[in-house]
């Protein structure tokens, strides 16, 4: 395996970092690519004075990555289940396969429908919002194996999720709207979005929220013996956080009913996954604990699928976590529509990856590949399908319709849900005037 180590003193390597910033500066003091790759060997006290090595290859050989790489990347064609993927969504009810369909519809045309919205102004949207097209069957793979009353925490990339999940188009759109109708009232915005009534504990603006959230949500079904089960949803970037290592072993360690789901799409916001990365794989970090790992093809609604009917099992039997990274891409910037045009599929032009890349994924695109499934296994006609997706369309629109009639919040209504002291004395102030305040 290829190393590459430029060398630089200690101290003026300290002195540069606390100057101006580590990164930028071992960057152009020391010629290498990548910031973030600085392996301290020996930095005791001890040791002081001697070089440190600046790797600029890893072990997973993923520093030597290039805007392009990721079709390298694509996973391999044996996932360990029983009998193929294919044959275990055709064992499926016509129904569910359907349904898979037009959740995987749903979030791709509210997304897009939104990212045009977004970017014509004819709305005046603002706020962030993080696409997740491309990456649909991640979470109609997972999800779907999963029962109503089981939980999920998400990204802040998850309307994919909410809407796998059940979430209602309606409330969603209010909230991107910022109206009153919206499922946070107006006050949230995307990454807040919320439904416990389904399980979903949110969307979540803290890279890494999800895991110890998911773990508590399971460790009390577990003690209560309900047998439900949680899902995490994390990035890439998300797998470096310390919380998950910790949360995945206290899992391993007490059999707690966790399923980590890695949605690998590459790109850490503008980071490719190799800075963030020291393993080909991020489901290679934690092969040490005795869970279930699987790699799967995360454009394949069948494998994830599949894979997820496994874990879940796992779990509901009481043998505690396991751990599925999904290979996908998103379509879109990390967040906004820079490089995307109304009525385009995907965003160009963006410094970070190359446009032959994003096209090589949107012929990928893991809608297209479970409709020819769909056609070639005769579950449904061509204008079956069209009218699902004619139907999911006008759904999407109405919820649009629905968020614009909806009204703007009071600014009174600032207090309710900020702080508790807060809220308690709004809810006072509402209860005088007669206003309802759930
Ligand atoms: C704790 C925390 N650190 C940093 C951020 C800023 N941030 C928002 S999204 C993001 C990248 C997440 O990348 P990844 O986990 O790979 O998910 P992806 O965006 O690719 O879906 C970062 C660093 C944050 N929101 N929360």
């Amino acid at each position: 395996m290829a190393q590459q180590h430029g060398k630089v003193d200690r101290r003026t390597l300290l002195k540069m970092m606390g100057a101006a910033g580590a990164s930028a500066t071992v960057v152009s003091a020391c010629g290498t690519p990548f910031d973030g790759s600085v392996r301290a060997a020996g930095l005791t006290g001890a040791e002081f004075d001697k070089t440190i090595p600046l790797a600029t290859a890893g072990p997973g050989g993923n520093k030597n990555w290039q805007p392009g790489d990721t079709l390298k990347f694509l996973p391999p064609e044996n996932i360990p289940t029983s009998g193929t993927t294919s044959d275990r969504m055709a064992a499926l009810p016509t129904e569910t396969q359907l349904k898979l369909y037009e959740q995987m519809v749903a979030s791709r045309k509210w997304e897009s429908t939104m990212k045009d919205l977004f970017l014509s102004g004819e709305d005046r949207l603002y706020g962030l919002f993080h696409t997740y097209v491309g990456e649909e069957a991640m979470a109609v793979g997972v999800i779907g194996a999963l029962n109503e009353d089981d939980y999920i925490a998400s990204t802040h990339r998850g309307h994919g999720h909410l809407i796998a999940k059940g979430g209602d188009l309606n409330k969603m759109s209010a909230e991107i709207f910022f109206k009153e109708s919206g499922y946070n009232k107006g006050y949230g915005g995307s990454m807040h979005i919320t439904d416990m009534s389904k399980g979903i504990m949110g969307m979540n603006g803290i890279v890494g929220a999800s895991y110890y959230m998911v773990a508590g949500a399971a460790l009390r079904a577990k003690v209560r013996g309900t047998q439900q089960v949680g899902v995490a949803f994390f990035g890439d970037g998300a797998a470096a956080s310390p919380y998950y290592f910790s949360a995945i072993r206290s899992c391993a360690n007490l059999n707690v009913p966790v399923i980590f789901v890695n949605e690998n799409n590459f790109q850490y916001m503008s980071n490719p996954v190799a800075n963030t990365a020291p393993t080909k794989y991020i489901s290679e970090y934690t092969k040490g604990l005795d869970i279930p790992h699987y790699l799967v093809d995360g454009n394949d609604v069948t494998a994830v699928r599949a894979v997820t009917e496994d874990a879940v099992a796992h779990a509901r039997a009481g043998n505690g976590p396991s751990m599925i990274e999904g290979i996908t891409y998103r379509w879109y910037d990390h967040s906004g529509f820079a490089g995307g045009k109304v009525g385009q599929d995907g965003a160009f032009g963006i410094p970070y990856r190359t446009d032959d890349e994003v096209r090589a994924w949107i012929s990928r695109d893991p809608i297209t590949r479970f409709k020819r499934w769909l056609l070639e296994q005769g579950v449904a006609t061509e204008t079956e399908l069209g009218e699902i997706d004619a139907a999911t369309q006008a759904a999407v629109d109405a919820s649009v319709e629905f968020a614009r009639q909806g009204k703007v919040p009071d600014p009174e209504s600032g207090v309710l849900n900020t702080h508790a002291a807060g809220a308690a004395a709004a809810t006072q102030f509402y209860n005088r005037k007669g206003i309802a305040t759930t």
